[in-house]
């Protein structure tokens, strides 16, 4: 499976596109399948349709657990480092994980959760959020998880999205000095739900709660009297495996489904290339198992190449902003993949603490969620990578499910701020607003992906209407990234940022529609139009123009007011930077808002606003570029 040179690279990629289905059909021998697939693959585009590896069977936990824990029961799957670095750090061998991961699928069964159930988890990023999602697989029964930082109407949608009948969480969490008390959010969550049966709790700070019985049901209470074995479910490759929301351009967060079969050889296959993992290897990634980078690259691709990890609860600049460099210091981490906010926020702190800290053991750098701008990678790359650790730029989304643009660490040659080469088995397409291919290199449109992947989307929850809509309906027969991208005089990549109303904020998905739903729900406020603009750490931060009832007096305190219903409503990531009264909408004459224009004046930018004699109201953008009303925070 493993490529060891470029040239190899090239040679593979040429027969990846040429003869996708044999290439994968290939990859797909080196996992444990408990009856081999009878075609590799059916799709079309339209519907959209697309299996994988027909009539496979298998249990991905096979893979990530029992097969590894043959091979080395007492290597370490995980070392967990606490919030807290006087806390109780430990390690969790593949043996030990196997056994605890049946535990819970036992205790899961005996409260009657059954294969194609949804099980919600909202937890901490401790090792039992893993456990809980591997022991859904287990058993059959398909996850669901929530970022913990998302609020009690958050999780209630999602919940009632998918009718979860079981939802796993914790007392609360710990991040930097603040605590998370996820149970009572939990707890407010489900009183608008009807679907949860039972709350599984999980003990970890020790907060007092409300337990609520029978419904609650304490974590240790049932699952230390289950059988360390537990059989596993046996899956047909298109079986669902999980659902993960993320936010598009309209509407609430979607659904995104990935099944089972391709899912694992994909996500197994791009961890083990492009971050070229050595058995003896550490690799840390510092993201939130609520996301897609934390399903893919924390607990499906390491554990199936049979990695050791490290997983961390806290965040970047707690106790202090040197955090990162000790853990790297202390697990002798050599792969370390972040995302380019992250990397941002310590820069700012200078380079003084980082010379406390050797970091020697790195290898491989890694980037993720947003562009990194070129003075971010070369910081990276000289400061943490002493300038001998390749950065890898992997470009991919919650719907692509693994990493399909990326180098391949210390094969690709690099290029700051691009994403590089397309790994084998996918054929990027660059097109023209109406659709057009823009065929050879120095062109610049928006990315779509003409053929499919082993772990491409399958369908939105509950909606596959909206699936074919919003990837398959802007340009016949490609899949649509929602990226704008550049293919430079090399043939590389460099990803420009969404073209829809998405924004990125932290390396975090946000749709304007969901923010500005909520802004709405304000008393005084009339209507609302949110964009992006550059902020020099978050990459994108949010600047919000309000349309008020009557006039206000007081911005910032309407600008409080505004980002608490925000933190309520969707989660604190959300929240506003900037707001702006205006007393009116830059709206075309057929009533949509012009955000070309907003943005533009977001970005500082007041002299070159392009057309705007389309406007019902063109005098409202010249107070609009005043600027006049605003706040800052
Ligand atoms: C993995 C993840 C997806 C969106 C995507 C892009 C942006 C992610 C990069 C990137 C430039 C990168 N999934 N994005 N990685 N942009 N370079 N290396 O982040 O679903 O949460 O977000 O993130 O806009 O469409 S996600």
């Amino acid at each position: 499976m493993r490529i060891h040179n470029f040239e190899e690279y090239q040679k593979v990629y040429q027969y990846s596109i040429e003869h996708p289905e044999d290439f994968w059909n290939e990859i797909a021998q080196h996992f444990h399948w408990r009856k081999k697939w009878d075609k590799v693959l059916e799709w079309n585009f339209t519907e959209p349709r697309v299996k994988w590896f027909i009539n496979g069977k298998l249990n991905i936990t096979e893979n990530c657990l029992d097969i590894p824990a043959q091979k080395h029961p007492d290597k370490i799957a995980f070392y967990f480092e606490p919030n807290d670095p006087n806390d109780l750090s430990y390690s969790i061998t593949y043996k030990e994980l196997l056994e605890k991961v049946c535990q819970l699928s036992n205790a899961l069964k005996e409260i009657g959760v059954q294969k194609g159930d949804r099980v919600a988890i909202y937890m901490p990023m401790i090792p039992e959020a893993v456990i809980a999602m591997l022991a859904c697989a287990r058993i059959g029964a398909i996850h669901s998880v929530v970022f913990g930082g998302f609020s009690a109407q958050s999780l209630a949608d999602r919940i009632n999205d998918a009718e979860c009948k079981v939802l796993i969480t914790a007392d609360g969490g710990k991040r930097g000095n603040k605590i998370v008390h996820l149970k009572q959010t939990a707890d407010e969550a489900l009183q608008q739900t009807h679907s949860i049966e039972h709350v599984l709790v999980l003990k970890h700070i020790g907060i007092e709660i409300n337990i609520q019985q029978p419904r609650d049901i304490w974590w240790d209470d049932i699952v230390s009297k289950q059988s360390t074995y537990c059989e596993p479910e046996i899956m047909d490759s298109e079986d669902m495996l999980f659902i993960l929301y993320t936010s598009g351009s309209t509407g609430k967060p979607k659904g995104v489904v990935h099944t089972t079969g391709g899912y694992m050889v994909y996500t197994a296959y791009t961890f083990l290339n492009v971050f070229q993992y050595d058995p003896e290897d550490i690799y840390w990634c510092t993201a939130d198992v609520g996301w897609i980078t934390g399903h893919s690259y924390i607990v499906y691709g390491p554990l199936i190449n049979g990695a050791t990890s490290v997983i961390f609860e806290g965040i970047p600049t707690y106790p202090d902003a040197g955090r990162f460099w000790a853990i790297v210091d202390k697990y002798k981490v050599t792969h370390f993949y972040t995302a380019p906010t992250a990397i941002r926020s310590l820069e700012a702190f200078g380079t003084d603490i980082i010379k406390q800290y050797s970091l020697e053991s790195l290898k491989v750098l890694g980037s993720v969620g947003e562009p990194i701008n070129e003075e971010a990678w070369e910081w990276y790359h000289k400061n943490i990578g002493k300038g001998k650790c390749p950065i890898v730029d992997t470009w991919w989304q919650t719907e692509t499910g693994g990493i399909l643009i990326s180098p391949l660490a210390h094969i690709t040659p690099l290029k700051p701020s691009y994403a590089t080469l397309p790994l084998p088995g996918i054929q990027p397409i660059i097109v023209d607003e109406k659709g057009n291919e823009l065929k050879g290199n120095n062109v610049e449109g928006n990315l779509c992906i003409k053929f499919p992947w082993p772990s491409i989307i399958r369908t939105t929850y509950g909606n596959h209407e909206r699936c074919r809509q919003t990837y398959f309906s802007t340009y016949p027969n490609l899949y649509f990234t929602g990226d704008g991208c550049k293919r430079d005089a090399d043939g590389y990549y460099r990803i420009t940022g969404r073209v829809d109303d998405v924004i990125n904020v932290s390396g975090h998905r946000i749709g304007t529609a969901e923010v500005e739903d909520a802004i709405n729900q304000h008393p005084d406020i009339v209507e609302s139009a949110m964009v992006g603009y550059p902020h020099p750490i978050k990459g994108q931060g949010i600047y919000a123009y309000v349309v008020p009832v009557r006039p206000i007096d007081d911005v910032k305190k309407l600008h409080k007011e505004i980002n608490g219903l925000i933190t309520k409503i969707i989660g604190p990531i959300a929240k506003a930077d900037v707001i702006q009264v205006v007393s009116g909408l830059p709206k075309t004459r057929s009533g949509k808002i012009m955000r070309r224009i907003l943005r533009k004046i977001a970005e500082g930018e007041t002299s070159n606003l392009g057309d705007t004699t389309t406007l019902l109201d063109p005098s409202i953008v010249e107070e609009i570029k005043q600027g006049k009303f605003k706040s800052q925070m």
